[in-house]
């Protein structure tokens, strides 16, 4: 059987993106979100490049169902040898002494928990085999706060706690851990970041070329696909016109 991969987070931007990357690449494809009929979609593409594909429909912020999810999985498919923890997102842009709370453990529950999740319920199964891959989509927001981005900014700083905590915790196997860090994509981030408002998630990325999800795909890809002696810790990856999370010039 090919190299398994999941993806988290598979329906759209980024995670979409590391999906077909992947399976161009032979994996055979574990992609999962909430939106059931964007997976089904993604799944017939996928398939007929000549991979297996399984579908999870669940919410990354809700343990019994993610447990569920993966204990679903047929005995052979459970050996998953590349984990993409990408679901997650951010929610408003406001000072943090105006925030929003639901908004605030949305991200929590999503970027911090939901990818510990994940992690605790596969990396077990890398440890036993001494074998496999946890690439964690941090962001350029996780290595210094930018203004309004506070409760986002930290969570991209937990996760990349949370990968250098896990790349040591598993330096006596041969599990790598990768924390991507991009910068500007153009996904569907900032019209959920702005609740739906196009408008303003279009000015995101008025006057500068963005990043895709294809880029930062391979990105991704680059590390997966790395010698097995080799562990690519980290990458930052930004738009040619931005310096940091702060600094973007528009032209
Ligand atoms: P999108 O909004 O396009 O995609 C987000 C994905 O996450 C969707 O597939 C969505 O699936 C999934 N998701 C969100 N919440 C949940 C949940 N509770 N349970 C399961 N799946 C969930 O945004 P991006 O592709 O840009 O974002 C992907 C990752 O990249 C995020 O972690 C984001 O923080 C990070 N990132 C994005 C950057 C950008 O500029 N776009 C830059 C740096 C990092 P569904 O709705 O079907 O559940
Ligand atoms: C997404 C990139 O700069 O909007 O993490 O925070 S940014």
């Amino acid at each position: 059987m090919n190299k398994i991969a999941l993806v988290t987070g598979a329906t759209s931007g980024i995670g979409e993106a590391c999906a077909r990357k992947l399976a161009v690449n032979g994996y055979n494809m574990i992609i999962t979100g909430r939106r059931a009929e964007r997976l089904d979609a993604l799944a017939q593409e996928l398939s007929a490049l000549g991979v297996g594909v399984i579908t999870l429909e669940f919410d990354v912020r809700d343990r019994e169902a993610a447990t569920a999810a993966i204990q679903s999985l047929p005995p052979e498919w459970q050996e998953i040898d590349v984990l993409v923890n990408n679901a997650g997102g951010a929610l408003g842009l406001e000072p943090e002494y105006e925030g929003n709370y639901e908004d605030w453990d949305t991200m929590i529950d999503t970027n911090i928990k939901g990818l510990l999740t994940m992690t605790r319920l596969i990396v077990p199964g890398m440890v036993k085999r001494d074998r496999g891959h946890v690439v964690n989509i941090g962001s350029v927001a996780g290595d210094a706060a930018y203004a309004n981005g506070n409760v986002y900014c930290a969570t991209k700083s937990a996760v990349k706690a949370l990968s250098d905590g896990l790349r040591i915790d598993v330096a006596h196997t041969s599990v790598r851990v990768t924390n991507i860090k991009p910068g500007l994509v153009e996904t569907n981030f900032s019209v959920i970041r702005f609740h739906g408002d196009k408008e303003r998630a279009d000015n995101v990325y008025k006057g500068i070329q963005p990043l895709t999800g294809e880029d930062i795909a391979e990105t991704v890809y680059f590390a997966v696909s790395a010698p097995a002696h080799v562990q690519v810790a980290e990458i930052l990856v930004l738009a040619t016109h931005q310096a940091n999370g702060s600094t973007i010039v528009r032209r």
